[in-house]
């Protein structure tokens, strides 16, 4: 087994020797690998925030507007304003449930497509200035804002670029100097932002308005005024996964070809890790008749697996009711869900072994994978994309859920894995698969076993693996 478990940073697994050349300012920076980067896409790496973000894993939606009110799932913008009535708003509810069931980025509808605006803005009377809630005094942003600070969580925004009520919607210019005025009111009035969400609906037809959205200049807006801030789906920080089931692909990677504005382009390559959206509802929504129709637990931990553990951000929609609060039935759903994740996540059985590999780069011993901590991470070998670790039980363990990560700061290399459990004198195989990410989850007939290797078959540089867990 190799030595000590280097603490190493962001800038990431330097040797001992350059570390130390380089807090002397002596060298620049050389990563343990960098040798083997020759595949432009082992040179992209996240921002900070990307690595926040996908480390949070679970972000809620919350659908809240005229349509709440209206029992719609798509408004038209000729609805009165008058119609928005929530009795009992209460945004700290919201947040509470939220932070309770592990959710750390939280995404409010500020608008949706029928253009009516959840905060008072100054360019439009479609906006609850003009209903009764708090006599035209509200400001759902805001509450939604203060709460979410408060928990010190992170706050995010949807703003539909489809505006069915605008009525410059359609002449271009006017319409990107009007949406540019509204993105400006969110991300100067209510604190830091870190996630802006872009929908790319649009139900106007062949015969309807064409509106040319200015995405440059909305991306420009969005940096300028908080640079920290994620623009996802129709943006380049941020990828939809492609579908509103919650499910994300066995592959997925974060590396994909550079969408326009991306930060940072490598040969054409950029970051850009997938968001799955769901609604915990058949719809967006909050409509009565679905009270019923709540997902099941066994479906959200499905949802959870195949999203979170197929290296994506799972983005949940749980839209509050006419009240302005989450509905109990959601709410309940919610806990029960959480209270499945926690008792199948309980206990990780791999500190419990002794842990060897075939190889190991030098300051990364295969402890690392199991140290629980994310600043290490076990690599087969400088130069090597392939290797084996080996975890021995002093008694045998039953296995059922695999668990393997790699350390994202540093990028995605794995390409195929395999993981193998020692029975009957031979070794069987658990579970394969291709990408890891942030995180992979693979569930197996359960078996018990004194002995599992994971194999990295293949990667497109040397493998970081920041953490290898098995639950029963
Ligand atoms: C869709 C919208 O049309 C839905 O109403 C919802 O907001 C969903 C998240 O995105 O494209």
């Amino acid at each position: 087994m190799d030595g000590v478990i280097g603490k190493t940073s962001r800038r990431g697994f330097l040797r001992a020797g350059a570390r130390a050349a380089l807090a002397l300012g002596l060298v620049p920076a050389v990563r343990l690998h960098e040798a083997m980067e020759t595949d432009p896409r082992a040179r992209v790496r996240p921002t900070p925030e990307q690595v926040e973000w996908q480390r949070s894993e679970l972000s809620m939606f919350l659908h809240f507007g005229m349509n709440t009110f209206t029992d719609r799932e798509w408004g038209e913008g000729t609805e009165d304003p008058r119609l928005f009535t929530p009795e009992s708003l209460d945004a700290t509810q919201w947040i509470q449930v939220a932070k309770e069931c592990g959710f750390r980025y939280l995404i409010l509808t500020a608008k949706h497509h029928d253009g009516f605006c959840l905060w008072p803005s100054r360019y439009t009377d479609h906006c609850v200035k003009s209903s009764p809630w708090k006599n035209g005094k509200g400001d759902v942003v805001r509450e939604f804002a203060n709460a979410v600070h408060a928990a010190k969580l992170k706050l995010g925004l949807y703003l539909s670029p489809w505006d069915r009520h605008e009525r410059t919607y359609g002449d271009s210019p006017a319409y990107n100097r009007y949406f540019i005025a509204q993105l400006t009111e969110l991300l100067t009035n209510y604190g830091e932002v870190a996630e802006v969400w872009f929908d790319g609906a649009c139900g106007e037809g062949p015969n309807g308005k064409r509106q040319e959205y200015d995405w440059e200049a909305y991306y420009e807006t969005i940096r300028r005024l908080q640079p920290k801030a994620l623009i996802a789906i129709c943006g380049p920080d941020i990828r939809w996964v492609g579908n509103e089931d919650g499910y994300a692909r066995e592959t997925e990677w974060s590396i994909q070809p550079a969408p326009a504005g991306a930060r940072q382009a490598i040969d054409g390559w950029a970051w850009y890790p997938a968001e799955c959206d769901v609604s915990i509802r058949p719809g967006w929504f909050w409509h009565a008749h679905e009270n019923s129709r709540i997902k099941s637990v066994e479906h959200l931990v499905d949802i959870y697996f195949k999203s979170v553990g197929r290296n994506s951000v799972l983005l949940l929609n749980v839209p509050p009711d006419r009240r302005g609060v989450l509905h109990e039935a959601d709410v309940t759903r919610l806990q029960e869900w959480r209270k499945e994740l926690t008792r199948l996540f309980a206990k990780d059985l791999a500190p419990l072994t002794r842990v060897t590999a075939s190889r190991s780069a030098r300051g990364h011993p295969p402890t690392a994978a199991i140290d629980g901590k994310t600043n290490t991470a076990w690599c087969p070998g400088e130069t090597a994309t392939e290797g084996i670790l080996e975890l021995t039980w002093s008694r045998p363990q039953r296995v059922a859920v695999a668990m393997l990560q790699e350390h994202i700061p540093d990028g995605q290399r794995v390409e195929e894995y395999e993981v193998h459990a020692w029975t009957d004198g031979e070794w069987r195989i658990l579970c394969r698969g291709t990408t890891i990410g942030h995180k992979k989850l693979d569930r197996f007939e359960p078996l018990t076993t004194d002995r599992v290797r994971i194999h990295i078959k293949n990667a497109i540089a040397p493998p970081l693996i920041e953490r290898v867990a098995l639950f029963s």
